[in-house]
Parts: C-alpha cells; sequence; structure tokens
C-alpha cells in the first residue's frame, strides 16, 4: 500500500516499533489527528529468527482509517489472516468512535493475539483502550518507545492534555536581537536558506498568527511556499489579531489559507477559538507586541530563533519587555537544538527539557 515498500520480515518487536515509527511519519504532521503506524506480527514459529510483517499502515489524517485498521485492511488485502497476531501501534489504540470506529474493538473482533504500544493515548474519550483489550483477554504492553511516538505528535499530544495548541513563537533577529533598523527597514534580515526553512515550518502548522499591525505594515500573505514560489498543498489557516480592519487589498485576502480575523487582544481568547477549530500547532510570527503577549501569559511552549550575523545597536527589539527585572525571574529554556541555514543559525527552544527526544514535526 501506499508510498513505501512493505515490510516482510522484521527481527522483532523493537524492530517492528521502528517500522510502526516509520510508518506514522508518513502521515501529516498538521491536522487534528495524531501520526501513527501499526504493524501486525505473526505469531513466531519455532526456529525462526524473524517474525512476519502480515500487514501494515499508518493514519493518513482525520477522515480517513487509523493505522490499527489500515494495518487490519492491508493484512487481508495480502490474504493474511489477522488473527493470533501482534499488533505493534505507535499510539495505544482508541476506545471510542469519532470519525471513524474504535480501533480496540477491530483488534478484538480481527482475533488479534497481543498489542504493544508506544504512547498512552490522552484523550478523555479516544483513551481506554488498553484496558478495554485487557478486559476482553487480550494482553497490551505499553511504553516502548514513548519518546520517539511523541516526537512525531508533540502538537496533538500537547493539545488534547492542556486543552489549548501548541505555540511557536517564530523570531528572526540579529545578533543583538534587533528586528529592524532606526528607519523601520526590516527586510531582509535573515537570508534564503532561514526563510525557505520557515517555509517548510509553516507547511507543517495549522494556523499562522500575527497582528493587524504587522498585517498592515508589511502585508504579509503568511502562505506556506516552496523556494520556488510555489504554494504547498498544505496552507495553514491564517489569523490576524487585533481590531484594525484589513483593506480589501491586503494579501492576506488573497490565495491561501482561510482568514480568520479576531478582534481581540486577549491571547487566552485567541487560543481558546483556534482549539475549538481543532488547531493543534500555532505558529506565531509577529509583530513583537503578539509575541509579547504570548510570552507574558506563559502560552509560549517553543521558539524558532532565525539569527542572522550582524549586528544593528538600535531599532526595536523582537519582544517588548516581559516584567522581568532580574536575572534570576527569567525562565531558562532548553535548546531543543541547533541549526546553520546559509550564513544565519536556528535556535530551537523549548519550555520543557525535550533536548534529548527525537523531532520529526520541525
Ligand atoms: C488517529 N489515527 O491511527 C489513531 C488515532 O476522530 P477520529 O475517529 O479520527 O479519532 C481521532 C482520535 O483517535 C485521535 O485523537 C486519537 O485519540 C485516536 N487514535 N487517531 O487519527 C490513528 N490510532
Ligand atoms: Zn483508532
Amino acid at each position: 500500500m501506499g508510498t513505501t515498500p512493505q515490510a516482510t520480515h522484521v527481527a522483532d518487536v523493537p524492530a517492528a516499533m521502528d517500522r510502526a515509527l516509520a510508518l506514522a511519519a508518513l502521515g501529516p504532521a498538521h491536522g487534528p489527528n495524531p501520526r501513527v503506524g501499526c504493524v501486525l506480527l505473526a505469531p513466531q514459529r519455532h526456529g525462526d529468527t524473524h517474525r512476519t510483517v502480515i500487514g501494515e499502515g499508518w493514519h493518513r489524517g482525520a477522515g480517513t482509517p487509523h493505522a490499527e485498521v489500515a494495518a487490519l485492511a492491508d493484512a487481508r488485502a495480502r490474504g493474511n489472516d489477522p488473527r493470533g497476531t501482534t499488533a505493534v501501534v505507535t499510539l495505544e489504540p482508541c476506545n471510542h468512535t469519532g470519525r471513524t470506529g474504535p480501533c480496540a474493538q477491530a483488534l478484538l473482533d480481527a482475533g488479534v493475539a497481543e498489542v504493544v504500544h508506544a504512547l498512552d493515548d490522552p484523550g478523555a474519550a479516544s483513551g481506554g483502550g488498553a484496558a478495554h483489550l485487557r478486559d476482553h483477554g487480550v494482553p497490551v504492553q505499553p511504553g516502548p518507545r514513548q519518546a520517539e511516538a511523541l516526537g512525531l505528535v508533540r502538537a496533538w499530544h500537547h493539545a488534547v492534555r492542556t486543552g489549548r495548541p501548541y505555540v511557536t513563537l517564530k523570531l528572526a533577529t540579529t545578533l543583538d536581537g534587533r528586528v529592524a533598523a532606526l528607519d523601520g527597514t526590516s527586510r531582509w534580515i535573515t537570508g534564503p536558506d532561514a526563510r525557505a526553512h520557515a517555509h517548510a515550518v509553516r507547511a507543517t502548522v495549522d494556523a499562522i498568527a500575527v497582528t493587524t499591525g504587522t498585517a498592515l505594515a508589511d502585508d504579509p500573505a503568511l502562505t506556506a511556499r516552496t523556494p520556488d514560489g510555489t504554494r504547498t498543498e498544505h496552507q495553514p489557516l491564517r489569523v490576524v489579531v487585533g481590531h484594525r480592519d484589513l483593506p480589501t487589498t491586503s494579501r492576506l485576502h488573497g490565495p491561501g489559507g482561510e482568514l480568520l480575523h479576531l478582534h481581540t487582544h486577549d491571547v487566552h481568547h485567541v487560543l481558546d477559538e483556534l482549539h475549538t477549530r481543532h488547531v493543534r500547532h500555532l505558529l506565531v510570527e509577529g509583530g513583537p507586541a503578539l509575541a509579547t503577549a504570548m510570552l507574558r501569559a506563559a502560552l509560549v511552549d517553543q521558539v524558532h530563533a532565525y539569527i542572522a550575523p550582524m549586528l544593528l545597536g538600535t531599532g526595536p527589539t523582537a519582544v517588548n519587555p516581559l516584567g522581568i527585572t532580574t536575572l534570576t525571574a527569567a525562565p531558562r529554556w532548553q535548546t531543543h537544538h541547533l541549526q546553520q541555514l546559509g550564513p544565519d543559525a536556528l535556535l530551537v527552544a523549548r519550555t520543557t527539557d525535550t533536548s534529548h527526544t527525537p523531532d520529526q514535526e520541525s
């Protein structure tokens, strides 16, 4: 099925989990649902060194079959009987009927003998699949490779757990943290490689937010584009925060994702509204007023700091005063990773220590 060659044999359950994680990564990083992969292993016969993969699948986005159901369908399409198999899944099988039916029950109905899953499902309705399987006599082993599985679904997991989107704040500054010169010139501080990276990030998030001030001053399109200017298939929701109206000629009214104008300055209200729209990952792109309000409310989970090796000495900074007057009052973030982008650098910092977990979201 799909774009990847089928695995036919794997050494053992850990190798099957490697495969399930690789399959999960084929799903979209954006959207309301998590990226999940599933591998069905035939029972180990005496003397075999490897186990046969009889079916595998991954989730391709909201409304399409879940990974477990996709793997069962793959097995049947290949003429394989899923009875007695071990289901190796990157997320606990769901226990609810949402856009599709409950996977825990689908695995039971198929006669699967045991389940190994990485992450627990934190959803109030969707969780509990492991208990349901155990109650019906199917052993469930939770927990291997949680960090990797989480790296694939960080924003979704955060949103389901906390009831608000995961927020990435993008900053593009000089070495001394400035975003414009005194005369207001601000394009371009970072170079093409940094901009290409930022566009690739846009293509993985659900929504991008800017203030009306930034929208009026810069007239951004807020679309995700490849370096040749082509719009990518997925276009995030474009969110403008603030009271002033945008002219009808604004590029935000042009082609791209849906435009949502929120006439508020309350960042909690912004995130509530986006959460009800199933936005899992919000990218905040400016200006400094919105960045500052989000930081003051402790609503930023990750900063993408693009830093250009130039100095201005004066001019506006990326963030306005945060009310911090002494060093010990400044929260210290964790460096998740550091990357060179042409002449510039990208530092990804997070509020919690995820520096040892891989991350395939961006
Ligand atoms: C997925 N894909 O492979 C698994 C999921 O609205 P629904 O019916 O698509 O259900 C989405 C929820 O199901 C999701 O939030 C998660 O809790 C659970 N498991 N979801 O999209 C999958 N296994
Ligand atoms: Zn499911």
